[in-house]
């Protein structure tokens, strides 16, 4: 699995993006984990809305992990804001107890699940909230490219 995290800057604000492909076939449970971090980012990308506390967003993403059986090996925070900095609050993280979604904000979801000895996989995107709820606004597919 080969995770690739990429972005640009354009008029002084950026993007962060990231994607995992698979060199050669990946096995059945790279592609059952490669499944389940993008049912858990879809899960909180839909749930976003304003007035949510980041510590819930997390959850939403972490506990679909969890029921899985992969919690343990998604060992950092779902996501963060991002604007004229790569990195800006909030972190979105079980951390966090008092950060709210406004609307307005524009934020990364990024779950993971890094097996040791056998790979990792993460999906970043990039939404804002906006008419209180969340809009996606990296647009590159996330089927898993083998190449
Ligand atoms: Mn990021």
């Amino acid at each position: 699995m080969l995770t690739l995290d990429f972005g640009c800057v354009y008029n002084g604000y950026h993007s962060d993006m990231t994607r995992t492909v698979a060199v050669g076939k990946p096995s059945n449970e790279m592609q059952k984990v490669y499944q389940v971090v993008l049912d858990a980012q879809r899960k909180a990308i839909d749930a976003a809305h304003s007035g949510m506390k980041v510590f819930d967003l997390d959850a939403v993403a972490r506990d679909h992990i969890k029921q899985k059986g992969y919690g343990k090996f998604f060992n950092h925070s779902l996501g963060h804001g991002i604007g004229l900095q790569i990195h800006e609050p909030p972190k979105i993280s079980w951390t966090n107890k008092t950060a709210i979604l406004h609307e307005g904000c524009v934020v990364t979801i990024e779950p993971g699940i890094y097996l040791p000895g056998l790979g990792g996989v993460r999906v970043e995107d990039d939404i804002i909230i906006r008419n209180g709820q969340s809009e996606v606004l990296t647009s590159s597919p996330k089927e898993l490219i083998i190449l």
